[in-house]
């Protein structure tokens, strides 16, 4: 048994709210969509296409429904409010019937496929509710997505007579649980899928879903962290902090814990892109900030970056592009070397003559993690590589080239830091611990439906959760055709940091201010308790976007 704080014994008490229309008696109030007009979605989702959308307002008791088994999924990382959406779900379908039970399938995906679940009952569910984690039953990456594992997903389902299965997971996993849908519905078998929109990244939402759970609590525990290096950088008044933020690909996370601190720097991956930034450019404006902070008598600064900055930047792109290809054709040749010179001197051979330049200028440590970090396909792992201390390097070559030409006087001490892990696993907010909770109502409401291949949507989140909207729409319908391992597949779109969208402009306004002066924020610890203006209000993004 772990230990118990008293954070913890006060968070276990803790009643997270539901909309005021929100109970086991709502009535789904149906209303067609403006249709996806992608016709090959169209024809590949025949049976979960053509669905309304679906919002719960207050009803009154019917006629008692029988119990329902539902089976429930943890995939991916984790985010924190994981917890809540199993005690949201296990609460209602008791409450539907007492006699329902929940199943809990272990370490992901993959204890769906191996059919190695578990019964969530009161007294397991007790401990966890409104903590962080996804340790109840664990999380996993394996995906559900050929025919194989979908015959299995069904034949696991008949062995527990499950009525339904709630997949909590990212992007892919819901676009896997809609293909899975999809599958049961044209073998007619009696299952019913949703999906709830989890990740801490921040980029599943769109038109239907407001945001995904665990990104409130993670970027105010990130927020936190970094209003409290700010505060170290102008007492110490001797350090850059160059601090890489988790999110695989989108910006997000890093755009709203800008907008949370007022850093000196902070890059987003997907303006790098788009304006086709080169890393000189990038290093140029680091290099500026710190002389001209410097020539002020500032020699201190933060800089954010994106953990998925690398990628986005267009030569590096080619680079890892041209990488992954050396070392899927070359990988024997590529093993037999022993070391590390060799092995760098082997590939660079292999480049076109702009990436074998570009490799070669890079710093030996991240030129290896270049070629050593590859992931199970043979990709290399971008999320691994350094980029806070990439960029440091880079940018003390360039101060020490200022410094020669008599532009650049001073001394720069950077400190490298990352922040992914500490956030993901965090005591919900009383947003997320909120929202998380109605996230499982609001699955297991559907499954009362009998509504399968949706995701649950709840909107209006910037309101006070009384007010909140509660309801599910198709996954087909979010879905479109993009190109995964060099074959034409539909999935869910991952939402990237837009540069119109209210969040980057309003960042865009401010940042030219937050470099020059120091004008950082400092949001303190996640408040659990007080006046609910300040310890339920949610993200900057959420509330621009709203
Ligand atoms: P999900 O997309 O599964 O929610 O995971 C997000 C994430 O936390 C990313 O921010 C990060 O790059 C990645 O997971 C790390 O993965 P792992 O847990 O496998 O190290």
């Amino acid at each position: 048994m772990l230990h118990q704080t008293s954070l913890a014994k006060a968070r276990a008490a803790y009643q997270p709210k539901l909309p005021a229309s929100l109970s086991v008696h709502s009535t789904a109030n149906k209303t067609s969509l403006p249709s996806n007009t992608d016709a090959e979605i169209q024809s590949l989702f025949p049976n979960t296409f053509h669905l309304p959308a679906v919002s719960f307002s207050s009803g009154t008791e019917a006629a008692k429904p029988a119990p329902i088994v539902v089976g429930v999924i943890l995939s991916g990382g984790p985010a924190p409010g994981g917890h809540n959406v199993i005690a949201g779900i296990f609460d209602a379908i008791k409450q539907i019937h007492p006699e329902s039970s929940l199943i809990g399938f272990r370490n992901g995906p993959e204890g769906l496929l191996t059919n190695n679940g578990t019964e969530i009952d009161a007294k397991l569910l007790e401990s966890y509710r409104n903590t962080g984690g996804f340790d109840i039953i664990g999380s996993g990456r394996t995906k559900l997505e050929s025919e194989q594992d979908f015959l299995k997903a069904l034949e696991t389902a008949k062995s527990r007579n499950l009525t339904a299965l709630v997949v909590i997971g990212g992007d892919d996993s819901n676009s896997n649980a809609s293909k899975l849908a999809e599958f049961a519905a044209s073998r007619q078998a009696p299952l019913t899928i949703v999906g709830v929109p989890k990740t801490i990244d921040g980029d599943l939402k769109g038109e239907h879903i407001e945001t995904s759970f665990g990104f409130d609590t993670a970027c105010k525990v990130y927020s936190d962290l970094i209003g409290n290096i700010q505060r170290d950088a102008i007492s110490a008044r001797k350090y850059w902090h160059f601090i890489k933020l988790m999110g695989r690909s989108a910006s997000h996370i890093g755009l709203e814990c800008a907008l949370q601190t007022h850093p000196n720097i902070t890059l987003i991956s997907e303006e790098v892109a788009q304006r086709q930034l080169t890393l000189k450019n990038i290093v140029d404006d680091i290099a500026n900030t710190v002389a001209q902070r410097a020539a002020n008598g500032e020699k201190f600064g933060t800089v954010l970056i994106p953990e998925g900055l690398i990628e986005f930047v267009p030569e590096m792109g080619v680079l890892i592009g041209e990488l992954n290809e050396t070392l899927a054709h070359h990988g024997d040749a590529f093993n037999a070397l022993a070391d590390l010179p060799a092995k760098r001197a082997f590939v660079a051979e292999k480049l076109t003559a702009p990436s074998a330049s570009l490799y070669k200028s890079l710093p030996d440590d991240i030129a290896n993690q270049l070629i050593l970090d590859r992931d199970p396909h043979g990709n290399v792992q971008v999320a691994r590589i350094d980029t806070q201390r990439l960029l440091i390097d880079l940018v003390e070559a360039r101060l020490n080239d200022l410094k020669s030409a008599g532009t650049y006087k001073g001394s720069f001490a950077p400190l490298p830091h990352y922040f992914g892990y500490e956030g993901r696993c965090a005591f919900p907010s009383n947003f997320d611990a909120d929202y998380c909770y109605t996230l499982g109502f609001t699955a297991a409401l559907l499954i009362r439906e009998k509504l399968t291949g949706y995701i649950c949507s709840v909107r209006g989140l910037t309101k006070p959760a009384a007010q909140w909207q509660a309801g599910g729409v198709p996954m087909a319908q979010m879905m479109n055709m993009e190109r995964r391992h060099g074959k034409m597949v539909p999935v869910i779109k991952k939402a990237l940091v837009e540069l119109d969208s209210p969040a980057f402009r309003e960042f865009e306004k401010h940042r030219a201010t937050w470099a020059k002066e120091t004008s950082y924020a400092f949001p303190g610890a996640i408040q659990y308790f007080g006046p609910s203006e300040v310890s339920d209000t949610t993200t900057i993004t959420l509330q621009l976007e709203s």
